[in-house]
């Protein structure tokens, strides 16, 4: 008969293996009632014997009833947000100046992906998992403690020496898309509502008061910086980076460090042809000035650090079939020409609906298939039905632009479908 100890680590080992085999390679080991049924004996084992539980066993990770609400958190150090580069010159732009500022020719980058996820921070004391926040609006977030300790990926204690008495890492919150896919699949099944990309379902995922649910979420954490600390760090950002990775923090396996920012524009074009074989949702790359000393010296503008820029990504094109256009009177009368697509995912989320805001937008896209407002058969779409005459207008006014652009007027078509 094995000794509480025993019994303890042994349900510890089991539970972390299977938790991990399902979570992070999506392959149950045990049907669920074997996992639960192992979970429930190692909570009483560990309430029996509150001197053997481990600040990282596993029924630390999902446990407590659920909030009314979330707490506000304070930052001791606000979290800030990062300037853009749209273009290869503005990138340049900010390169020359950080030079300008140093009084230095070449400067090192660090380059990471820009996470489309939920930035976090997260706090450990004396190496335990103390607290988590959301980024909120940078001064101040929402404690999502208990949610972010059932993320697999987040370690509940950190291993390894001379780890930080006190430790604010940051980063985001993300879920691969595969995961995401499998999200939307199970709530379809279940008739429930589906999340309309990675980024919303993260967000999503990270609100619930309960945190059984979001357990069962497939959130990832990957750190990119760190905010308040105690004791000493290196004094670069990557090398820093490197060291939270050796405590058990996850960091992006794609960081690189380069000399010069003719480098930053080849590791952008690199991860661009990447990105969409990437197993999770990037919007750009962001880079910063490398040496920490060469980062306090440049310093803050408004919001925003001087040693840190992110390159955007060129927003997604992809093409669809147009189905058809139809006229929204809004609720002053303005009248909205708006195409019908046979959904296209398109960055992250799926676009059944495009504006065309006005009859020369339509020109300018040339859309080819023309609809109409018929007045009093569209009633049903003016829910006041207070812009009968609008209506009328609008018959006429898009009649009349139609005949100035030679349409003619049979190839156009109701919207009701009259
Ligand atoms: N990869 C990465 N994303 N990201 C977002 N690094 C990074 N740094 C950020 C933000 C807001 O802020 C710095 C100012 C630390």
């Amino acid at each position: 008969m094995p000794s509480p100890a025993e019994e303890i680590a042994d349900l510890t080992a089991r539970l972390k293996r299977w938790g991990a085999a399902y979570f992070e390679i999506d392959t149950p080991l045990v049907p669920d009632a074997d996992y639960d049924a192992a979970m429930m004996r190692l909570r009483a084992l560990e309430a029996d014997h509150p001197e053997l539980q481990a600040p990282d066993s596993p029924t630390q990770r999902v446990g407590g009833a659920p909030l009314s609400a979330f707490e506000t958190i304070a930052h001791r150090m606000p979290m800030l947000s990062l300037d853009n580069a749209f273009s290869e010159s503005d990138l340049i732009e900010f390169h020359r100046r950080v030079v300008e500022r140093l009084s230095a020719s070449e400067i090192t980058y660090c380059c990471e992906p820009k996470l489309d996820g939920v930035a976090v921070s997260i706090v450990y004391e004396s190496g335990l998992l103390t607290q988590a926040a959301t980024r909120g609006d940078g001064v101040s977030g929402e404690d999502i403690t208990a949610n972010v300790r059932t993320i697999r990926n987040v370690p509940l204690m950190l291993s390894g020496d001379d780890i930080s008495p006190y430790l604010e890492v940051r980063g985001e919150i993300t879920i691969p898309r595969s995961g995401f896919e499998q999200m939307n699949a199970r709530a379809r099944l279940l008739g429930q509502k589906v999340f309309v990309n990675p980024r919303n379902a993260a967000a999503g995922s990270l609100r619930q008061l309960d945190s059984s649910v979001t357990a069962k979420r497939p959130l990832e954490f990957t750190a990119y910086s760190v905010g308040v600390f105690d004791g000493s760090l290196p004094a670069s950002h990557d090398a820093t980076l490197r060291v939270l990775a050796e405590w058990g923090i996850p960091i992006s396996e794609h960081m690189q460090t380069v000399a010069g920012i003719e480098a930053c524009e080849v590791y952008y074009e690199q991860m661009a042809v990447k990105r969409d074989a990437l197993p999770f949702d990037i919007d750009g790359i962001v880079f910063k000035v490398n040496l920490l000393e060469q980062q306090e010296r440049l310093g803050f503008i408004s919001r925003a650090p001087r040693w840190a820029v992110a390159r955007k990504f060129p927003a997604q094109e992809v093409s669809t079939r147009l189905l058809g256009v139809d006229f929204q009177v809004g609720r002053t009368g303005a009248i909205t020409p708006v195409a019908r697509l046979e959904p296209v995912f398109v960055a992250g989320v799926t676009v059944s609906n495009a504006t065309l805001h006005n009859i020369d937008e339509i020109e300018r896209l040339s859309v080819s298939d023309r609809r109409y407002c018929c007045g009093a058969a569209c009633r049903g779409r003016d829910p006041s039905n207070r812009f009968g005459g609008s209506r009328r207008y609008c018959e006429r006014r898009w009649r009349e632009r139609a005949h100035s652009l030679s349409l003619a007027v049979s190839s156009l078509r109701c919207c009701c479908g009259a």
